[in-house]
């Protein structure tokens, strides 16, 4: 099949990088949003979120005039659903975007259209809540006009690279609709293109985040073990990988962002019977972060007015996506339980969070404090120099939960180092 415009509804870190690749390629494309600001920003040539590469890539496409920013669908070949679908309070899976994309797409959709759904989304989606709202045109998916699901799987920090070669999987609602799919992503993706049901490709998507958020939680647990048993974990993790079929993940803060903490939860809802290891993996990964404010409780004792300074707030290294953070759940449950917390992040300096002060910089997050913790492993911290960091601040206290600053450089210079998973706040 060929197709020469495609509206793109949502430009998040997916819909956006999807868009404009399109629209390099040489397709018209008209990406849509449903939030003014974002429509704004894009329309004056500004940028509301942070993805090595994004800005270049979204300059080209908007100079090309290939790729037009709206705040509503127009007619296209191609409709390709790439909104938000978190949680509720109550953690079901919260399908109002999509719900509100399929209606926006009702009227302009013809015989012989393309539509795609990557929002990840709860088992059956694509049949029974995404088909039965695009039906209500009078067309029938699989007959008239073609329906797929195709899963986005790239890593935040890697979006540009990995959309273009990894593996892509496109779930059609028939044979024909998943060689539609496949037409189209073969424009720009180098990785293999695999065909399957719709239905799978959701499950694919979900158990892939699943099987890490429970990998995730097996390294967390070892963590606590190891604390227990005053064995260094990082070393023993070490020494299990070198057995040819083991490859333990790394013990943490908690498990944050909008994917692998949210999509576990959707099979947990379909299936509350069949998950007693998802949901056991959850409630890990979910605890890990008072698991970490324990360890300063631990080696601090009482909090109240002790000055501490947080080195990280986003929920993985070298990105600025504070959503789901472990880091600020930590931070927030030393400062309720009464410390004085100074936060940095320095991929978002900016950024205003209730009960946190945020620093400019390292060294105003370091003057006056009492203890330092490491949370996010951002590689601007791992290369910090000890001696540099006991210059800005009288604190030689460190609490380090993803062991980035296990030299004993920092014992030379003076620091004690408390760390995640070995014991060292018991001997403290
Ligand atoms: N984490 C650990 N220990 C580890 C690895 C990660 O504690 O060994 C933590 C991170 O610090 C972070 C969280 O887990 O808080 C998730 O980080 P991540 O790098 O594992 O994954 P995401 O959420 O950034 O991206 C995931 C990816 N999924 C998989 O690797 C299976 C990505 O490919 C998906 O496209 C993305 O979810 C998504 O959008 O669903």
């Amino acid at each position: 099949m060929k197709f020469s415009r495609i509206c793109v509804l949502g430009l998040g870190y997916i819909g956006l990088p999807t868009a404009s690749t399109f629209a390099t390629q040489g397709l018209k494309v008209i990406g849509v949003d449903v939030n003014p600001q974002v429509v704004e920003t894009l329309q004056n040539g500004g940028l509301h979120i942070h993805e090595p590469g994004l800005r270049t890539l979204v300059q080209a496409a908007l100079s090309s005039g290939n790729l037009e920013i709206s705040d509503h669908p127009q007619p296209a070949d191609v409709f390709i659903i790439a909104v938000p679908t978190p949680f509720y309070a109550d953690k079901r899976a919260d399908m109002r975007a999509v719900t509100a994309a399929a209606e926006a797409i009702l009227p302009y959709l013809r015989p012989g259209n393309l539509v795609v759904l990557e929002s990840t989304s709860p088992p059956r989606t694509t049949l029974e809540l995404l088909a039965p709202i695009l039906e209500r045109s009078g067309l029938q998916a699989g007959d008239d006009f073609y329906l797929v699901y195709s899963p986005e799987r790239v890593l935040p920090g890697q979006i540009l690279r990995e959309m273009i070669e990894n593996a892509r999987v496109i779930g059609g609602v028939t044979p024909s609709c998943a060689a539609a799919g496949r037409d189209l992503y073969a424009i720009f993706v180098r990785g293999e293109i695999v065909l399957t049901d719709a239905t799978t490709a959701e499950m694919v998507k979900l158990m892939e985040n699943t099987y890490r958020d429970v990998n995730i939680a097996i390294a967390n647990e070892f963590a606590r073990l190891a604390d227990r048993f005053q064995v260094n974990v990082w070393e023993a993790i070490a020494l299990a990988n070198r057995h040819p079929r083991v490859n333990i993940l790394k013990p943490g803060p908690g498990v944050g962002g909008h994917c692998i903490s949210v999509d576990p939860w959707f099979l947990v809802e379909a299936a509350p019977h069949q998950t007693p290891l998802i949901q056991a993996a959850r409630n890990v990964n979910s605890t890990q972060p008072d698991y970490v404010a324990g360890l300063v409780h631990s080696v601090c004792g009482d909090l109240k007015g002790v000055r501490i300074a947080i080195l990280g707030l986003s929920y993985k290294p070298d990105v600025d996506d504070l959503r789901e953070s472990p880091a600020i759940e930590i931070a927030q449950s030393l400062a309720a339980s009464g410390a004085e917390v100074v936060a940095y992040e320095p991929n978002k300096t900016g950024a205003q969070i209730a009960g946190l002060e945020c620093a400019a910089s390292l060294e105003a997050a370091l003057e006056g404090v009492a203890l330092i913790v490491l949370l996010v492993a951002h590689s601007d911290f791992l290369k910090l120099d000890p001696s540099a960091v006991a210059a800005m601040t009288t604190a030689r206290t460190v609490v380090d939960a993803i062991n980035g600053w296990s030299s004993p450089a920092w014992e030379q210079v003076g620091f004690r180092v408390f760390r995640l998973g070995d014991g060292s706040q018991q001997r403290g």
